[in-house]
């Protein structure tokens, strides 16, 4: 038998890149999981630590006869090993499993140094992305001890059993492959049945047949059965699932031969205050908010999740899209690096029965042109995924620029497109239209919704939310839209909110809040679901409930104001200081006016569900929740505009299509251009993207050039306008 033994205690921590010849004095204490960037790397500025230190533990040898492996379950980003002095061994990849062997190194006492670097370098992905690039042992360290004759640890970090379930009719053939270290007799072991098969050149293979399987049916039922196998004296063993999965151009995805739309949400894997150190207690917890709005689906982003995770994602019922770090933007001198992730993936996922797809890229050009370097990486990835497992698709996720017609977009099996109509650019419709427009002239192709989402900061309230606020508010009204926009879209194969927590951005500082991305269903602490949880919980979960939107937003100057309620009953009632005041019958979202007059008890009752929320007339706007800074371009709202003549709230298209106006935004664009980086080189000439703003007023793509371009800049273009006539 094996022996497993935590390593995470006792360890001293240095941000020095000197490997230590004996146990260093004054180093700090810490106990794993551990990252150097739990502050520094959430609090904004992009300037948190990227280098590399140094992990020191001494122990005894262990009493054991066979072998000693270390288990890596999580070094980012890139690792050095060195036991007694002596390097073992250099990975590279911040979020998957490694091992290596000690066994012949090891002395009565020992010291183990470890080596982590999250610098900056041209190889290892990620290196430009809008998340945090935590460094440290931030997963669990092992020793596994083994017997002498044992199941592979190190190619790959290998769990050294592979099960592939086919279910055909009612039927499911299973392969149980095994990886040891010598040949001899394999035992395995699937549903009470056993068999005994001789490996050779290391590789043993035993096939079952299970009448009428018990299937793995997502969060309706997801059933899991256990392949084990024994060599000389090691065990292991891995659950696995039987289920079919399909992915249809009109029918979206098939589970079990059923159409069964992916709905769900993304998840980054850090939190306030930790950073990626996490250990169960938090991935459960993730788990149950997951699990609590009602979704089936989960895109783990951007990178490999612990395996606590798919785990988990197992045993609800979850299916998931996994993905390795190739993101934002394409490395030459990464491919290897890419190649090695994605081996590592599948190599350690593989038996999950919740995995249906294998992401190749994210955004990968969001700072880039195509390139033929970037689709050779693709294709290599590709074909290594259909190499490496023939039962599952490979996916991408792209960026809303890349033209549909763009090689890039049939690089994977399966697409899906990131878009932000409605919070970044454009107007929510042109959601619907990207899809329309997508689906007539592609109606062969399988086409997902990967990221879609808007920032909310709890703090920003108001009574008339509009785009670019963060309020709380305003991320309800998106919400209520794409829901609807994706329900009536049922070829989607999936589709993922981004993001179902805030998480670390390093390089924001927008919202009210530095380092933080907020498009997150949950806050980054998860301590607060905001309003937006409830109208998914409303729209996917059976549990019955009534929530009473708005509750932060307690001072209202207002004499009328709005209630809105999310609840997945049909009839809600509202009551004001004990009275009912309305009933109403509906779908999710139900909306009251109330009258305010100085403070007022609400309450909402669905059935025997009930919520309550204490909210009160005040003279005038409460300044706190309000974004400061962020009303820059409110004048716009005023009315003086002549009709007759041009404005800012003509399209682009109207403007360029004038010469007079066209030269004037032309100038005007040229001067953003400069000073908005490498979006908006990416953007410029983009004809996906120019053809989308055309059809968009100049107002709103000002309000959302943000900052880098001044009121005064704007009053003083839209004066220019204005002197000239339209004929
Ligand atoms: C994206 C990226 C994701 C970002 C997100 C955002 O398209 O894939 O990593 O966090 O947009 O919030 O801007």
């Amino acid at each position: 038998m094996r022996e497993i033994i935590s390593f995470n205690e006792s360890w001293f921590f240095a941000k020095t890149t000197e490997v230590p010849s004996g146990m260093p004095q004054g180093w700090e204490a810490v106990t794993l999981p551990h990252t150097w960037n739990a502050a520094d790397g959430q609090d904004g500025g992009n300037d948190y630590f990227r280098g590399t230190a140094m992990y020191c533990k001494t122990f005894p040898r262990p009493e054991w006869d066979g072998c000693v492996f270390l288990e890596l379950k999580g070094a980012a980003m890139t690792t050095d090993v060195y036991l007694n002095g002596k390097h073992l061994a250099h990975h590279e990849g911040g979020y998957s499993t490694f091992r290596v062997e000690l066994t012949k190194e090891l002395r009565e006492e020992n010291l183990l140094c470890i080596a982590v670097d999250n610098g900056v370098n041209d190889r290892v992905y990620p290196q430009k992305a809008d998340f945090t690039f935590y460094g440290g042992l931030y997963r669990d360290v092992n020793l596994i001890c083994v017997p002498i004759q044992h199941f592979e640890l190190v190619k790959d970090g290998t769990p050294g059993i592979k099960v592939t379930p086919v279910v055909k009719d009612d039927k499911a053939f299973v392969t149980v492959e095994t990886w040891q270290n010598g040949d001899g007799e394999v035992t395995v072991t699937v549903a009470d049945e056993t068999k005994t098969v001789l490996s050779k050149d290391g590789c043993a293979s035993a096939e079952f047949l299970l009448e009428n399987p018990h299937l793995w049916d997502g969060v309706n039922d997801p059933y899991l059965y256990t392949a084990s196998a024994v060599f000389q004296g090691d065990e292991i063993s891995a659950c696995f699932g039987c289920r079919t999965f399909a992915f249809d151009a009109q029918k979206g995805f098939l589970l079990n031969g059923k159409e069964y739309p992916l709905r769900g949400v993304s998840r980054h894997q850090d939190r306030k205050g930790m950073g990626n150190a996490l250990t169960m207690r938090e991935h459960r917890e993730d788990m149950e908010l997951i699990r609590e709005i009602g979704a089936n689906t989960v895109r783990l982003a951007h990178y490999q999740h612990a395996q606590e995770f798919y785990d988990l994602c197992d045993r609800y019922g979850m299916v998931v899209w996994a993905e390795i770090p190739y993101i934002t933007q394409h490395m030459p001198n990464g491919r290897e690096n890419t190649v090695s992730q994605m081996r590592e993936l599948i190599t350690q996922c593989y038996n999950h029965p919740c995995i249906c797809c294998w992401g190749l890229s994210n955004e990968i050009t969001a700072s880039g042109a195509v390139t033929e370097d970037m689709m050779e990486n693709h294709r290599i990835l590709n074909d290594l995924c259909h190499r490496m497992d023939v039962t599952r698709p490979t996916t991408m996720a792209h960026v809303f620029m890349l033209e549909t017609d763009s090689p890039l977009t049939q690089a994977a099996d399966i697409g899906s497109y990131n878009l932000y109509f409605g919070w970044y650019l454009g107007e929510l419709e042109q959601n619907e239209k990207f899809f329309d427009d997508y689906h007539a002239k592609y109606p062969e192709r399988v086409i997902g919704f990967s990221e879609y989402g808007a920032d909310a900061n709890v703090q920003f309230q108001s009574s008339a939310p509009e785009k670019g606020d963060y309020s709380e508010g305003y991320q309800c009204i998106y919400h209520e839209h794409m829901l609807q926009c994706i329900e009536k879209r049922p070829y989607l194969w999936a589709s993922h909110v981004w993001n179902m927590f805030d998480f670390a951005a390093d390089g924001r500082d927008e919202g009210g809040k530095k380092g933080e991305n907020q498009k997150g269903l949950v806050t980054f602490d998860r301590t607060i679901k905001k309003d937006a949880f409830y109208l998914y919980k409303a729209a996917w979960s059976k549990e019955p409930f009534v929530h009473l939107c708005g509750r932060r937003y307690a001072n209202r100057a207002e004499e009328k104001t709005e209630i809105k309620v999310y609840s997945n009953q049909k009839e809600v009632s509202l009551f004001v200081d004990n009275r009912e005041i309305a009933a109403k019958s509906g779908n999710r979202v139900f909306t009251f006016e109330v009258e305010l007059f100085g403070e007022h008890e609400i309450m909402a009752k669905a059935g025997a569900c009930t919520d309550c929320m204490t909210i009160r007339k005040v003279e005038k706007a409460d300044e706190s929740y309000r974004m400061m800074g962020g009303d820059v371009v409110n004048w716009f709202e005023a009315d003086d505009f002549d009709p007759n003549c041009f404005s800012i709230r003509d399209t682009l298209g109207t403007l360029m299509k004038n010469p007079t106006t066209g030269a004037i935004v032309g100038k005007m664009m040229q001067a953003a251009r400069a000073s908005r980086g490498d979006v908006a080189e990416a953007a410029a000439g983009n004809a996906n993207l120019e053809k989308m703003m055309a059809g968009m007023s100049l107002q709103s793509l000002l309000k959302q050039a943000g900052p880098a371009i001044k009121p005064e800049q704007i009053q003083s273009l839209n004066a220019a306008l204005q002197k000239i006539r339209k004929s």
